[in-house]
Parts: structure tokens; sequence; C-alpha cells
């Protein structure tokens, strides 16, 4: 594995060059996906109309698309804003919420990825089962019961999506097709924050706009946010999840490199 250390260091990249990351998100997220993406030291910018939405990704570093809240007209924005970044070699970073709650999300998850040449693909392991037809229970837009390999899981996403596909939950795994990458960070509070995993994959638009390995990208973005989220839950957690919520915001802000390096837990598989 090309170290992981190397990695921790697109942190201070994204600080440096303060990237402009597209979103088309859902309307429960918005706000704290914007403050999120400020505290990490990125540059967020929400737009949906079809009308501008090929321009602005043009101009940006990433273009994040998040099915949370979908209807026809913002996939439509979605696949404009898709290829437009797609023909600027602007990396595109998806997250399928509630693929497989119903049948609509999951169609159009499938249908964003054979139309858009996804970077990466961030989802819990029931809506990455579900994008490659794979059954696994979900409730609504959280991860339900289901279990299996999600190592193997993200492996086959990999190879048959042409992405790399982050897996999250309690043990994030990232997998290119060729290696897996397990992160043992994070902290149980951040599935009490609403968002918590819309911004994680907003959080990989912004490393992907400074790195073109999507796969190294993917893994430093989500040892950044788990140890951030220990630092805060340290800090803030005895007093709950709205305290929590407020201590993670600042922690993205000032985890450091260092921090990164010394509490990261990565493994290669
Ligand atoms: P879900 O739809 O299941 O709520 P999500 O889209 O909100 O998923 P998560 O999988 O919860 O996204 O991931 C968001 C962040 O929370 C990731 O950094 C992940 O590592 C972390 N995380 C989730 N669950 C836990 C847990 N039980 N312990 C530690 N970290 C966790
Ligand atoms: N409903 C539709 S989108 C959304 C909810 C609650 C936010 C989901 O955010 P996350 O990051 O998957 O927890
Ligand atoms: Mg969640
Ligand atoms: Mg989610």
């Amino acid at each position: 594995m090309a170290n992981w250390h190397e990695w921790a260091e697109l942190l201070e990249r994204v600080r440096e060059e303060n990237p402009l990351v597209h979103n088309i998100t859902n309307v429960v997220v918005t706000n704290w996906t914007a403050n999120g993406l400020l505290a990490l030291g990125a540059s967020p910018v929400m737009a949906y109309a079809k009308e501008e939405v090929g321009e602005m990704a043009k101009l940006a570093g990433a273009l994040v698309l998040n099915i949370g809240t979908l209807n026809d007209k913002e996939v439509e924005a979605m696949l404009v804003a898709g290829q437009a970044a797609n023909e600027a070699g602007v990396p595109v970073i998806f997250d399928p919420v509630g693929a497989g709650a119903t049948r609509y999300r999951t169609e159009t998850a499938r249908r964003i990825a054979e139309q858009v040449k996804l970077a990466v693909i961030r989802g819990n392991a029931a809506e990455i089962a579900n994008m490659i037809g794979e059954a696994w229970t979900i409730k609504g837009v959280d991860a339900g019961g289901g279990s299996g390999d999600r190592v193997a899981l993200a492996k086959r996403a990999a190879e048959q999506l042409g992405a790399v596909v982050a897996i999250t939950g309690k043990e994030d795994v990232v997998a290119d097709g060729q290696t897996t990458y397990l992160i043992q960070n994070g902290h149980p509070l951040l599935t009490k924050v609403t968002g918590a995993g819309c911004l994680l994959t907003s959080v990989i638009g912004a490393f992907a706009a400074v790195e073109r390995d999507a796969a190294a990208a993917a893994v430093a973005a989500l040892v950044y946010y788990g140890v951030a989220a220990e630092q805060a839950a340290a800090k803030a957690g005895e007093r709950g999840p709205g305290s929590f919520q407020t201590a993670f915001l600042d922690a993205l802000a000032y985890t450091s490199v260092d921090d990164v390096k010394r509490h990261g837990r990565v493994e290669q598989r």
C-alpha cells in the first residue's frame, strides 16, 4: 500500500487549495454540508438549476451528487452536471441515499452510475448492495439490519460500477477493484447526527479535488473524518448529540495532519 500517512497529508492540500466543491444534495443536509466543508477548509457551492449546473460543475474542483430528497427535475440536473464534469475532467462523487428503499431511488442511483463516470461512490452497505442488484435490508435512508461480508461487497461493487466504492458504518471499507482498505475510526454519535454520511461524501469530494487517485482521496477523507469525530466525542460526547454536532464541526476545522497520523487506524486487505 502506498503509505496512508502520505495520503493523510492531503488534508493540508485541501486547506491550502481551498477547492470549490459543487454539491447537488438533499434538503435535509444542505446547510450542514456547506458549514462542514467550510470548517474543513474547502469552498462549498450548492447549485441545482439545469440551466446553470453544467457551467458550475466545470468551474469546480469536484462535483457531489446526492439523491437524498430526489425528484425528476433534480435528477435531470444531476445528469447534466455529471456529464459536464466528465467532459471537463472534474471528479464526480456520488451518495446513493436510500437506494434499495424505493424502486425510484434504486433505479435513479443505477441510472446515474450508468450515465455519469463516477470517481467515488459512498454509501452504507445496503445502498451499495442495492446499486449492484443485491438484496440487503434498508430502513428508509439508514442502513438496515442486513449482514454480510462488507469487504467482499465493496470489491464486487467497485468492479461492477467501475468506481472507487466506500462503504461506511462502524468500520469503513474502501475498494478500488484491486486493493481494499479498512478504516476503524469514527464514533457512534455520528449516527445521531443527520447528514453525517452526506457531509462525508462531500468531504471526499474536497479531497478528490486535490488528488486524482480517488482511492487515496477517499481513504484520506475517511480517516480524517473519523479522527475528527473521535476528538469531538472526547470533548462533548457526554453532553449528547447536539453538543457533539457542534464539537464535530469545530473538530473538522482543528484536526491536523499530525492528529490523523497519530490516531488513524487504517489497514490494507
Ligand atoms: P446510514 O444511512 O446507515 O445512517 P450514513 O450515510 O449516515 O449511513 P454512515 O455509514 O453512518 O453514513 O457514516 C458516516 C460516518 O459515521 C462515517 O465516518 C462512519 O465511519 C461513521 N460511523 C457510522 N457508524 C459508526 C459507528 N457505529 N461507530 C463509529 N463510527 C461510525
Ligand atoms: N431523509 C432524506 S435524506 C436524509 C434524510 C433523513 C439525510 C440522510 O443523511 P445521512 O448522511 O445518510 O444520515
Ligand atoms: Mg446516518
Ligand atoms: Mg447516507
